[in-house]
C-alpha cells in the first residue's frame, strides 16, 4: 500500500513484479553483496485514472550519480528529437523564445537549437551526462528539478514559453512539486510539453518491462486530464508517437489560454471504451502478464533443452524488470551485447549476467538473440541482418 501525494488516497497494490533491483543499477562483481532490492509492486489510483509504481525506494536516486544511459545511443531518437525540436520551434516559439528541457540527457535534444535565435537550456541530475551534454555546446543546469532548486532558474521566472520533458515526468515522484515548478517558470502563454509511454500501449504489447523503479507513472489522456485539472492548468492537445513501443506527447497550457483539439475527446473516447481509465484494465494486464512470464520462459527453456545458446541484446533498464520477473539468469542466458561503455563489462542488476561489447556480437555465434531494446526493432534489424544470414533468431516476450 501506498499514498497518493495527489489525491492522498491510499493505494494497494494489484498485482507484484517482486524482489526488484534498480533497473539501471548495473554493478560489478564485488558490488554484488552490497545490491538493494524493493519490492516492484503496481497499484492504480482510481480517483484520478493513474497506474503507478508503489513503495518506489529512496536510493533509487543514487542511479543519477552514473547515469548510464545516453539517448544518443539510438539514431532513431535522435533524429526523433530532431523533427520534435522543429515541430516545437514552428508551432510554439517565437524569435529569442526561453525554452527549457526537464532531463535534458546528453543534450540529443536542446542540441537542435544551439544555431538558433531559441535561448534553450536543459536540466538534468546526472553529472556524467550533463558534462557530455556541455562538450557539446548544450547549457545545462545539473540539478534535479525541484522546488528546493527552483530558485536556480529564478531568470527564467514565468517567461518560459516551452518547458519540455521527453521519458522524464513518469519518473519524478512527486508530480505536484513538478507541476508547481512548471508554474513557476511558464509564461501565461506558455506550455508545458512532454512525451511518455503510453498505458494503452503498454496493455497492447503486454511490455510489463516499462515499469521500474525509474518508470513510476505510466499515464493515458484520462490521467493526465486529471492531475492537471486539479492545478489550473489543462490538456488542450495529445499525439500518438511510435517512440519506446507506444508513446504519446502531452500538449499543457494554462487554463482557458487554448482551444482544446479534439484529439483529446478522441483518446478519452477510446480510453473508457477499451478500460485504460479504470480498474478492469488492470486486472487484464496482470493476467497477460503471468501468462507472458509462462510463455517466454516455457520458450526459453525449451531451447536450452535442445542445447541452442541464447544471448541478449541491448542491456536495457526494461531488461532488469523481464530478467528478474521471469528469474532468467546466466544459465538461461549467457551476456547480454550492449554499446554503452558505462555497462560493458559490468553485470545485470539482480541476475548478474554479464555485458559485453556489442561489438563481439557480430562475432558471435548464438542461435537466438533476446532482444531487449524491442522499441528500437526497426533500427536493430536493420543493422543486424547478417544476424538473420547466419540463421540466427530473434526471441523476445513482447511481439517483434
Ligand atoms: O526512460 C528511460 C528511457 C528513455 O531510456 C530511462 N528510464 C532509461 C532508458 O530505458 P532503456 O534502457 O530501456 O532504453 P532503451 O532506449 O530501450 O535502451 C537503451 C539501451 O540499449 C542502452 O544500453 C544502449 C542499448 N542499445 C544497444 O546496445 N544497441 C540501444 C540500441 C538502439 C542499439 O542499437
Amino acid at each position: 500500500m501506498s499514498k497518493c501525494n495527489i489525491t492522498k488516497k491510499k493505494i494497494d497494490a494489484f498485482m507484484t513484479f517482486g524482489k526488484m533491483p534498480l533497473a539501471n543499477g548495473f554493478l560489478k562483481k564485488i558490488d554484488f553483496k552490497k545490491e538493494k532490492f524493493y519490492n516492484l509492486d503496481v497499484g492504480f489510483n482510481e480517483k484520478i485514472s493513474l497506474f503507478q509504481v508503489l513503495g518506489v525506494p529512496k536510493f533509487s536516486n543514487t542511479v543519477y550519480k552514473n547515469y548510464p544511459f545516453f539517448t544518443n545511443k539510438s539514431v532513431y531518437m535522435i533524429r526523433h528529437f530532431k523533427k520534435c525540436a522543429k515541430w516545437i520551434k514552428n508551432n510554439f516559439l517565437d524569435f529569442k523564445s526561453n525554452l527549457i528541457e526537464i532531463g535534458s540527457n546528453d543534450g540529443t535534444m536542446i542540441k537542435n537549437f544551439n544555431n538558433s535565435s531559441i535561448n534553450a537550456i536543459g536540466v538534468d541530475p546526472a553529472p556524467n551526462v550533463v558534462s557530455f551534454a556541455r562538450k557539446n555546446g548544450v547549457k545545462t543546469y545539473n540539478i534535479f528539478f525541484n522546488s528546493k532548486n527552483i530558485y536556480k532558474l529564478k531568470k527564467y521566472y514565468k517567461s518560459t514559453k516551452v518547458i519540455y520533458a521527453a521519458n522524464v515526468f513518469c519518473h519524478i515522484k512527486d508530480l505536484i512539486d513538478v507541476i508547481k515548478c512548471v508554474d513557476y517558470l511558464l509564461s501565461s502563454d506558455g506550455y508545458f510539453i512532454f512525451e511518455e509511454p503510453y498505458l494503452g500501449s503498454m496493455y497492447k504489447n503486454i511490455s510489463y518491462d516499462q515499469l521500474y523503479d525509474e518508470h513510476i507513472y505510466m499515464f493515458s489522456a484520462s490521467s493526465i486530464l486529471r492531475i492537471f485539472q486539479l492545478y489550473d492548468f489543462e490538456l488542450i492537445d495529445i499525439q500518438s508517437q511510435i517512440t519506446h513501443g507506444g508513446s504519446v506527447r502531452y500538449i499543457i497550457s494554462r487554463k482557458n489560454k487554448n482551444l482544446i483539439k479534439k484529439n483529446v475527446n478522441k483518446f478519452l473516447k477510446y480510453e473508457d471504451l477499451n478500460n485504460i481509465s479504470n480498474i478492469e484494465g488492470c486486472l487484464k494486464f496482470k493476467n497477460d502478464c503471468e501468462m507472458s512470464r509462462e510463455l517466454i520462459l516455457n520458450k526459453i527453456k525449451k531451447l536450452k533443452k535442445k542445447n541452442k545458446s541464447i544471448c541478449g541484446y541491448a542491456a536495457t533498464a526494461k531488461s532488469t524488470t523481464v530478467l528478474n520477473y521471469c528469474g532468467v539468469g546466466n544459465e538461461l542466458i549467457e551476456c547480454i551485447y550492449d554499446t554503452s561503455e558505462e555497462k560493458i563489462g559490468k553485470y545485470s542488476p539482480g541476475m548478474h549476467i554479464p555485458i559485453l561489447p556489442m561489438k563481439d556480437f557480430k562475432k558471435s555465434n548464438f542461435d537466438y538473440a533476446y532482444l531487449f531494446a524491442w522499441n528500437h526493432k526497426k533500427e536493430i534489424f536493420g543493422k543486424e541482418k547478417k544476424f538473420k544470414k547466419k540463421g540466427g533468431k530473434w526471441l523476445c516476450h513482447v511481439k517483434i
